[in-house]
C-alpha cells in the first residue's frame, strides 16, 4: 500500500485490552505512532503499556464523564490525528421471539453510544487537526441480519448507520470516515462473552474452519487504511476469512 508521508501519528483505540483493539495498537506502534489505548480494564492495560509507544487510558467509553477526562489527558499529551472506535461487543444468540432486552439494550450501549461518545468528544480535536480520520470496526453482522443475530445485527446496523451520515457530514471539515467490517474472527474473547462463557460452545463456532482471521489480520487492515494518503477514503472494508464466503456459508473441514 501507499504510505503517507506524514509522521508522527497518534491515534487513539478503543477496545483496546484485547483482540482487535490491542492488535491494532501494536501494530500501529510498530510503524511509529504514538497510540492512546483505552480500555475499562487497568490489569488488561498493563501489559499492553510495557510497549514503548503505548499510553494506556482506563476509560469506559459508555460513561461520559470518564470519555470526557480521556479527552483531556489525550489534549495535554498532544493530541491525536485518528480516532479508531473499535469497543464493543455481542450478547446473546437468542431468536427475536425470546431476546432478552437487556442484552440489547447492553449493545446498543456499547456499540453505539459508546461510539458516539469518543466521536462527539474528539471531533473538535479532528477538526481543528485538519486532516482528521475516525475509523470505526462494525461487523458484517452490520449489513446482514442472520438467526440468533438481531440483538448484535441491530446494534451494528445502528453504528453503521452513524458511521455512514458522519461520512457525510464531516467531509467539509475534512475527517475522512472508513469503516472496517470483520466476518469471523477468532479471537479471545468475543464469542466467550456473547456466549456467556460457554467455552465449548464458543469454541465450536471455529470448528473445522482451517484459517479464520485473527486480530492481527483486521489490526493489517486499519493500519493499512490510516495509513493511506488523507485524501484516500475506504468508506467501507468488509473482510472475511476465504472460508466464510458469507455469513450463512462457512466451510469447515471435520
Ligand atoms: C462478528 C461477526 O459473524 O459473529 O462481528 O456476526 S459475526
Amino acid at each position: 500500500m501507499i504510505q503517507t508521508d506524514v509522521s508522527p501519528r497518534s491515534a487513539l483505540v478503543t477496545g483496546a485490552s484485547s483482540g482487535i483493539g490491542a492488535a491494532t495498537a501494536h501494530r500501529l506502534t510498530t510503524e511509529g505512532w504514538r497510540v492512546f489505548a483505552v480500555a475499562r480494564r487497568a490489569e488488561k492495560l498493563e501489559s499492553l503499556a510495557e510497549q514503548e509507544g503505548i499510553i494506556p487510558i482506563i476509560c469506559d467509553v459508555t460513561d461520559p464523564e470518564q470519555v470526557a477526562a480521556a479527552l483531556e489527558e489525550v489534549t495535554a499529551a498532544g493530541g491525536i490525528d485518528t480516532l479508531i472506535n473499535n469497543a464493543g461487543g455481542a450478547l446473546g444468540i437468542d431468536p427475536v421471539a425470546e431476546g432478552r432486552p437487556e442484552d440489547w439494550r447492553w449493545m446498543y450501549e456499547v456499540n453505539v453510544l459508546g461510539a458516539l461518545n469518543m466521536i462527539q468528544a474528539f471531533i473538535p480535536m479532528l477538526r481543528a487537526h485538519g486532516e482528521g480520520t475516525i475509523l470505526t470496526v462494525t461487523s458484517t453482522a452490520a449489513i446482514t441480519a442472520y438467526e440468533g443475530g438481531a440483538g448484535y445485527n441491530a446494534a451494528k446496523f445502528g453504528e453503521h448507520a452513524l458511521t455512514g451520515a458522519l461520512r457525510l457530514e464531516e467531509a467539509e471539515h475534512n475527517i475522512r470516515v472508513i469503516e472496517v467490517l470483520p466476518g469471523m474472527v477468532a479471537t479471545e474473547e468475543f464469542t466467550a462473552k456473547r456466549l456467556r462463557g460457554d467455552v465449548a460452545a464458543a469454541q465450536a463456532v471455529y470448528r473445522g474452519v482451517k484459517r479464520p482471521l485473527l486480530a492481527e489480520d483486521i489490526a493489517e487492515v486499519i493500519a493499512g487504511a490510516v495509513t493511506l494518503p488523507h485524501h484516500v477514503n475506504l468508506d467501507q472494508v468488509v473482510v472475511r476469512p476465504v472460508a466464510q464466503a458469507a455469513q450463512h456459508k462457512v466451510i469447515r473441514e471435520e
